[in-house]
């Protein structure tokens, strides 16, 4: 195989609400789209990083300069046998990985519609629909949270996720316990508390959480061991694991007890996937992570999450539930059970819709 070109596109679309984390709030996602020509065939990723350097180290910029000056120069007229070989080509360069995984998922898109085969049966998926939960934004009232949860789960999302943040946390969760006392719940803090707040994040524990995700520094796995040896509920890594080395660490550690796996912010498919087996191999159950993706990004989790060991609800959501028109067709629609169903088309199964793409098109650039 040999990768003919890429066009890199960075599209904007409004959300339809404002998402709101510990780190920031978002209005306008800028969105890095990758489009790979590989021996004819055309495959289509998305890179998940954010506007500003707030979640992860990257940012739309870095991505842009990295995919442009660094990755294509290396992948440009380099013959590979699979997209499984396009990792390992990029190893040299360190980090970045949301760069990585904007064009590694796009030649995986690419080698499976050259093959006919759906991406995710070319990636030993194991099943044809998968669990979907939510991420909701910090509210500005505790109404207003509950009457979006009560929104989420009339639609049927299986489990509720709240993004929570010192000053805003156990009042929220208190009250969506009284209000719903069977449904699943967590909390997502996005690295905003300290080791000495454990003592405070311990009285969550009465509200019978999954788990709580990613509480402390986003790279400090041994301040999460020594949180998770107080706590009884589980903690889940997000931020923390960007590489197989650190799911490594955080389970020899005990450090969390569920990892949420993320194809950005791990480099692709390739890295995914050892982590994926990794987890299976210690009982690590791992969910799909989400990052206010279009419809290109949310095909690729949608395919992700057919692999065997995501065994929790992921954040993998209809497209409407951010955008009032999504990128692809058909768009991404979730069940009355709180479910996608895979498709079954070639590559990621949804088709990019390229009139709407060069609409939203801010600047444009291709690599041959
Ligand atoms: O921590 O999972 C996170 C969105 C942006 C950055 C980080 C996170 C999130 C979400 C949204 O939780 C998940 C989604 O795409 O629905
Ligand atoms: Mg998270």
């Amino acid at each position: 195989m040999k990768l003919e070109s890429i066009t890199l596109r960075e599209i904007r679309m409004p959300l339809v609400t404002p998402f709101e984390t510990s780190f920031g709030r978002v209005s306008n996602r800028r969105m890095l789209l990758v489009e790979s020509k590989v021996d004819g065939a055309t495959g289509w990723g998305e890179s998940v990083a954010g506007e500003g350097p707030f979640y992860a180290p990257e940012t739309v910029e870095t991505a842009w300069h990295v995919l442009r000056d660094f990755i294509w120069p290396i992948l440009k007229d380099r013959k590979f046998n699979s997209a499984s070989e396009i990792w390992e080509l990029l190893a040299p360069i360190r980090g970045h990985n949301m760069a990585k995984g904007a064009i590694e998922s796009a030649i995986w898109d690419a080698e499976a519609k050259q093959k006919s085969l759906p991406l995710w049966k070319l990636l030993r998926g194991v099943r044809q629909e998968i669990s979907c939960g939510v991420s909701i934004g910090i509210k500005e009232s505790l109404e207003e949270l509950a009457a979006t949860v009560e929104r989420e789960l009339a639609a049927g999302y299986q489990r509720i996720k709240i993004k929570i943040k010192p000053g805003n946390d156990i009042e929220p969760v208190e009250h969506l316990r009284q209000r719903f006392p069977n449904i699943r719940l967590m909390v997502d803090a996005n690295s905003a508390y300290r080791l000495d707040d454990w003592a405070h994040l311990k009285r969550l524990e009465a509200y019978y959480l999954m788990m709580i995700e990613q509480p402390l520094g986003w790279d400090d796995l041994y301040s999460h061991a020594e949180l998770q040896r107080k706590l009884d509920t589980p903690i889940c890594l997000d931020e923390c694991i960007h590489t197989d080395e650190h799911a490594r660490a955080a389970i020899e550690l005990g450090a969390c007890r569920i990892i949420n796996i993320k194809l950005g912010r791990v480099g692709g498919y390739t890295p995914a996937r050892q982590i994926h087996d990794r987890c299976e191999s210690k009982q690590i159950p791992v969910w799909c992570g989400g990052m206010l993706e279009s419809g290109i990004g949310r095909a690729h989790n949608i395919a992700l999450s057919t692999l065997s060991n995501f065994s929790l609800p992921g954040d993998v959501t209809a497209s409407r539930r951010y955008w009032t028109e999504d990128v692809i067709d058909p768009e991404v629609e979730v069940t009355r059970q709180g479910t996608i169903r895979v498709p079954d088309g070639p590559g990621i199964g949804y088709a990019p819709r390229l009139d709407r793409i060069e609409k939203l098109t801010a600047r444009k650039e291709i690599l041959s």
